[in-house]
């Protein structure tokens, strides 16, 4: 395969967040793959509960329908509760990959236990929830909050930034982990300086995803069609979802 086209989808609707997002895959990108940053037409600005995720999941259907009808090879969804990660696969052909499961699995090639970072406190049930589902219990050392929202990562102010920093050297210090996930989309730029300046590997959801499509791709892989992952059952879909339809 010449080119690749992969779709990156943000699912909350603040353009700074899918900027950065944007940047990380590019970063990650093999020359030959091409980004397409996406976000929902309509959703939450930002997901930091179950509630918030609900109504992402609706968004990252509707960009990967939209993806699919572009031809795309895979897609990305860059949130890390992985909104909507299964019902997106049985509406994909490509692969979709969440940025959690491809940092999770990322960091137990590269450690025998890894801790997470994450943003607000309540955040951390979707984090812990997503461990246990991914069968990664045994390699989770801990899971921290830096106690600042979502967009604070986007302020310009490099406070939040300076949280995540901060957290990640406690826990390298306490946990007693050999790597660190950072456990928000808006944090995928901060992976590699950390990683410098800690001498362990903090992986990026965002970077992992990328390269892990890109793996998938490459090796003639696809979303399963046998079993629970095929197509959606058609049915008309009414009201405000018409255009899942
Ligand atoms: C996230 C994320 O990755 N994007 C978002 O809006 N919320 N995750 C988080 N832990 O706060």
């Amino acid at each position: 395969m010449e080119k690749m086209i992969i779709q990156v989808i943000n699912p909350n609707t603040s353009g700074a967040m899918t900027e950065t997002i944007a940047h990380a895959a590019r970063g990650a990108a093999a020359a030959g793959t091409e980004i397409i940053a996406v976000s929902p037409s309509q959703g939450v600005p930002s997901i930091e509960g179950h509630f918030d995720e609900a109504i992402a999941t609706l968004g990252v259907l509707e960009q990967i329908k939209y993806g699919r009808e572009q031809g795309v090879n895979g897609h990305v969804i860059a949130c890390f509760g992985d909104p909507g990660l299964l019902a997106a696969r049985e509406l994909a052909e490509g692969p979709v990959v969440g940025i959690a499961e491809a940092a999770m699995h990322m960091a137990t090639l590269v450690a025998t236990r890894f801790s997470v970072i994450t943003t607000l406190p309540r955040t951390l049930i979707i984090a812990r929830h997503l461990v246990q589902q991914y069968g990664f219990g045994h390699h989770c050392a801990a899971l921290h909050a830096i106690d600042m929202p979502v967009l604070a990562l986007e302020d310009g102010s490099g406070m939040a930034q300076e949280k995540v920093r901060a957290r990640c050297i406690h826990a390298m210090r306490e946990d007693h982990c050999g790597a660190i996930v950072l456990g928000c989309g808006g944090m995928a730029t901060l992976a590699q300086t950390l990683t410098r300046e800690l001498g362990l590997p903090v992986i990026d959801g965002v970077g992992a995803a990328v390269k892990m499509v890109e793996s998938l791709v490459s090796l003639g892989l696809t979303t399963s069609k046998h079993g629970d992952l095929n197509y959606p059952i058609q049915k008309t879909i009414t009201g405000a979802f018409q255009h899942l339809n």
